[in-house]
């Protein structure tokens, strides 16, 4: 069946920006913090090396009850039955995609316009990224900044969950959370902090007062 998309503090991996940590270490102390979704997503590694980081954690999250979503890597998704993959507007199709995976994977979709955001949802995206919301250089070859109107659009007129996604920090996080998003992603702004854990209760505090 089909997982339910837990509300909150989504959060990604990202190795580049770990202070030298892998991701399967970052990925315990997030998961130590109580985290209930998270992502894996790396654009360095070899398939092999991706698969073996995503089976230790595809243990780890069935352990601690949180959602495991994979990027990109259908084949790895499906072989380790994570809960669901993530895809971008240059991969495979989303129809394509649903070919494969079937009805019981969550489909998330990124999109940076409405027309997208339409797309995903009318071809069965279970929820979208709205981003980027401010720059960011954690991703390469991104797209300009969409800014919170395109948030405030999606928010009104978009019926899956949204997850706000880019260049979000703690120091504009109150003001992403007043358009209550159903979803907040914080990629560097949590894997390059010294207490991970300490960061993911400041960030989860902020989400749930605002
Ligand atoms: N997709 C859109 S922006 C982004 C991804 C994966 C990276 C966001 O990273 P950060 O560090 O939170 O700006
Ligand atoms: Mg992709």
């Amino acid at each position: 069946m089909k997982k339910q998309i837990p509300k909150g503090l989504y959060l990604i991996t990202a190795e580049n920006f770990s202070n030298s940590k892998d991701n399967v270490i970052v990925v315990k102390e997030m998961l130590d913090a109580g985290i209930k979704i998270l992502q894996y997503r790396d654009k360095y590694k070899s398939k092999l090396e991706k698969f073996k980081q995503c089976e230790i954690i595809r243990k780890l999250t069935l352990d601690y009850e949180c959602l495991f979503i994979i990027n990109d890597d259908i084949d790895i998704a499906l072989t380790l039955k994570s809960d669901g993959i993530h895809l971008g507007q240059n991969d495979l199709p989303i129809t394509k995609a649903r070919e494969i995976v079937g009805h019981n994977i969550i489909i998330g979709i990124s999109t940076h316009s409405p027309e997208q955001a339409k797309f995903a949802v009318e071809h069965g995206a279970d929820y979208i990224g709205v981003g980027p919301i401010y720059k960011t250089f954690t991703k390469e070859n991104v797209v300009d900044p969409v800014g919170l109107e395109y948030l405030r659009f999606c928010m009104k007129n978009i019926k899956v969950p949204k997850m706000a996604i880019g260049g979000i920090k703690f120091s504009n996080l109150s003001k992403v959370c007043k358009y209550k998003p159903d979803n907040i992603c914080m990629v560097t702004e949590i894997t390059s902090a010294q207490d991970i854990k300490f960061a993911i209760k400041k960030a989860q505090e902020v989400i749930k007062n605002d």
